[in-house]
């Protein structure tokens, strides 16, 4: 890849802001913050699980400082971030498939294993 650092940390920005975007008002229904509506929550589970495939290309060697919040220790630990990003993919591809049932009480389990895995990375790797 032939990106600039700025661009690097744009792009993976960007995909983390629209996952936001989305988990942010799946969180709201979880809570009961909001209505639970099955088919716009599992519309946003797919988006979710197919943008969470999407960062890890980002996360290049030289793009750890400037207007960024993903530290160093990014490349200091590659596996054990590599292995947060893989689970990523996993439990957000698993929340998807509990959203198809329509069922909170399946889902929320689902929709929690997906937070830890958010903050196990940002307590590790994020400012
Ligand atoms: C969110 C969000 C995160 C994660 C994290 C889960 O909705 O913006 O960064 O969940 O807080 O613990």
């Amino acid at each position: 890849v032939a990106a600039k650092p700025e661009d690097a940390i744009d792009y993976r920005q960007g995909v983390f802001s629209a996952i936001k975007w989305h988990f942010g008002t799946m969180g709201a229904m979880v809570k009961g913050k909001m209505e639970y509506d099955a088919e716009d929550f599992s519309r946003r589970a797919e988006i979710v699980a197919q943008l969470s495939k999407l960062p890890i290309e980002g996360f290049l060697p030289g793009t750890y400082e400037g207007e960024t919040s993903a530290l160093p220790a990014i490349e200091d630990d590659r596996e054990k971030f590599d292995g947060g990003m893989k689970a990523l993919v996993e439990r957000t591809a698993a929340l998807a498939v509990a959203a198809q049932t329509g069922d909170l009480e399946q889902i929320k389990p689902a929709f929690g294993e997906v937070g830890k895995t958010c903050k196990g990375c940002h307590d590790n790797f994020k400012e």
